[in-house]
């Protein structure tokens, strides 16, 4: 049967498949028609998502009226596709079709492809709603503005107004950029927004789901993911409050007579970064041991003259010496690793997977500095995560969920950001390794991930509850800012009303994509570290672990990527950890030193904050 040689490529469930073949040998011609159109939908879902992505990536990396067209008419193209897809499988009695191991692939590649999405819409509201979607992220990514007390107004997010929320330590005017940047773009979104909101939203019942939050919650396959996550932030919370107080303290020494509370929350723009995310660019403002030498990997890199392709061939080294693949031709032939002059592109990075088994690629505008090199590891994991489930049918080739594909680049950061490490490979200077060295070098990641996780956490819980009505349309921005208070502990520097829109002037609120998965990835990613250095026979603390040319951890890696979303996370998770559940205690476990050293710090300090009004500082 020629089509089970064709299946057998595809599929790498050789052994499932040996077994088909003596199922469809039989008469069962619902069967044999059943697999017949998974193989034709396959290589149809390569071609039209390949075509997808290259009208993506061309108007991504050429914002025009052109590009932006020729776009939409594709995301039409691949809808109907995708809905005739569907009218297909479900024709199908898919659910009792097949009995034993393989039953379980095909009722799961079936099941993916009953879940129609936006394409439910009727088309007019189908496109209105991609339309909708395109001219926010062309709202962001093209945003310009005016420069503190001066004329200048052409100041872009990438890089300009990323290396003054860097760098700069004027109150005043970081200030002014932070609300300059928000008014050009949440606010200028708000009328676009409620309207995807609806049309969101009407898309997910059509499918059969209560709300659009509901819909974006099935790649979990949990019923208890919204009480899980929330667990687990609770678990990690006195550990994020033990640094907020610490940090805070610091801030007032640093901005005196600015009215920062004690016992307050802290400004928003204080904190290195413009969502104040992540905050590991105030370091110099924090550090534990302020006379301990710490040579920043940043000055390092830059006295190296590394280049953009520099520093993705180390990525690439660390990735090859674990055993796990390089990258393709194509890949260095048709990335964009630096911000093109002359033309507008969507600056925010990002990984692609064209689905023909070779054309995988980055876009990027990247600064050589240690959190872009920390970026080009997280966007090669993705590559990676391509690369080793190419094989896979097309509707497998996706993370076990998308915490999964968001943590592979991050665990081998892990690695790569250990002081023995940056040794290793030259980007730290030969400084003494004790106690106070080692505080000095948590503080620095735990102001990139343990700062993090509420943000992580908020964004999505502030968006399910927009989604199912919880926070009302009128309340947009309060409810915004009443969950930057309760979970990061922020005030906004400048007054607020439900005019503005601020979490729009966010990427992935302004670009329809979850943010969930970032909070999985955090915590998850220090479960497969954990792991992973088991598996290389690690001795001593976990933050010291580096597994670089480990075959074992390699290896056991590859085995979890290689399935691709063919199995459950759960089970995914099994492959590396013998866990199927989010755990804090490895998160919490690397950074046991910190909190100890923190809490002695903070003794006689107020933790936590108070304040009667989110949508202003005191
Ligand atoms: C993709 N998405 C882009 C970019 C920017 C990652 C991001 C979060 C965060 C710090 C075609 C396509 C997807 C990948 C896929 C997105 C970044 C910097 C890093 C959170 C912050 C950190 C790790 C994460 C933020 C990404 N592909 N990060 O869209 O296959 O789905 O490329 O947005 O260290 O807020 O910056 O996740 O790579
Ligand atoms: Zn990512």
């Amino acid at each position: 049967m020629v089509s089970i040689t064709c299946l057998m490529i595809l599929t790498s469930v050789v052994t499932t498949l040996a077994q088909t073949e003596r199922y469809i040998s039989g008469d069962n011609m619902d069967m044999e028609a059943a697999l017949q159109f998974l193989i034709e939908h396959n290589e149809r879902a390569a071609q039209t998502y390949n075509r997808m992505g290259n009208a993506r990536w061309n108007y991504q990396t050429n914002l025009n009226e052109e590009t932006k067209e020729e776009m939409l008419r594709m995301t039409e193209v691949r809808a109907e596709f995708v809905k005739e897809a569907w009218k297909n499988a479900t024709s199908f009695a898919w659910k009792d079709l097949f009995e034993g191991e393989q039953h379980e692939i095909f009722y799961r590649w079936f099941k993916k492809l009953s879940v129609l999405g936006s394409p439910a819409l009727p088309k007019d509201r189908l496109s209105e709603l991609n339309k909708l979607i395109a001219d926010m992220q062309d709202i962001y990514s093209t945003a310009k503005v005016c420069a503190f007390e001066s004329t200048d107004c052409s100041l872009s997010l990438d890089p300009d107004l990323t290396e003054l929320l860097r760098g700069s330590r004027n109150f005043d005017e970081l200030k002014h950029v932070w609300s300059q940047w928000r008014d050009k773009t949440g606010k200028k979104m708000k009328g676009h927004f409620l309207k995807y909101v609806q049309l969101t939203n009407e898309a997910a019942r059509l499918n059969g789901f209560s709300d659009a939050g509901d819909l974006w919650r099935e790649v979990y396959e949990s019923e208890t993911f919204v009480r899980d996550v929330e667990a687990l932030w609770k678990t990690m919370e006195p550990l994020y409050q033990q640094l907020h107080a610490y940090v805070r303290r610091k801030l007032i020494q640093q901005y005196p007579g600015r009215g920062i509370r004690a016992d307050g929350p802290i400004p928003a723009h204080l904190l290195g970064n413009m969502w104040a995310q992540s905050w590991g660019n105030i370091f110099d403002l924090v550090k534990p041991y302020p006379d301990k030498e710490f040579i920043d990997v940043t000055d390092m890199m830059q006295e190296k003259k590394m280049t953009p392709l520099d520093m993705f061939k180390l990525s690439e080294d660390f990735f090859i010496s674990l055993g796990l693949l390089p990258m393709t031709p194509e890949f260095w032939n048709r990335s964009v690793i630096e911000k093109p002059k002359g033309r507008e592109m969507v600056c925010h990075a990002s990984a692609w997977n064209f689905f023909d088994r070779k054309d995988f690629r980055i876009k990027m505008c990247t600064k050589v500095n240690m959190q872009d090199l920390i970026t080009v590891h997280h966007e090669m994991g993705h590559v990676q995560y391509y690369q080793q489930y190419a094989k896979q049918p097309v509707m497998f080739q996706s993370g076990a969920n998308p915490g999964f594909h968001e943590a592979v680049g991050d665990v081998l950061a892990l690695s790569v950001s250990t002081s023995d490490h940056l040794r290793k490979i030259g980007l730290l200077g030969d400084v003494p390794d004790d106690d106070e060295a080692d505080i000095n070098h948590q503080m620095k990641t735990a102001l990139s991930k343990i700062a993090f996780l509420p943000f992580g956490y908020l964004i999505d819980s502030w968006r399910w509850k927009v989604f199912s009505g919880e926070i009302p349309v009128e309340r947009l921005n309060s409810g915004w800012w009443e969950h930057r208070l309760k979970y990061q502990g922020l005030c906004p520097p400048v007054k607020r009303t439900d005019e503005d829109l601020d979490a729009a002037a966010k990427y992935h609120v302004a670009s329809d994509v979850p943010y969930i998965r970032y909070f999985v990835s955090y915590v998850i990613q220090f479960q497969f570290h954990k792991a992973l250095c088991k598996a290389a026979e690690h001795q001593g603390p976990l933050h010291k672990c580096d597994i670089y040319q480990n075959k074992a951890a390699g290896q056991l890696l590859r085995q979890m990527l290689r399935q691709g979303s063919s199995v459950e996370w759960k089970e995914a998770m099994r492959i590396v950890t013998d866990s199927d559940r989010m755990d804090a205690n490895p998160l919490l476990e690397y950074f046991e030193p910190l909190l100890q050293w923190l809490q002695k710090q903070n003794e006689g300090e107020v933790i936590g904050w108070e304040s009667a009004n989110p949508m202003a500082c005191p």
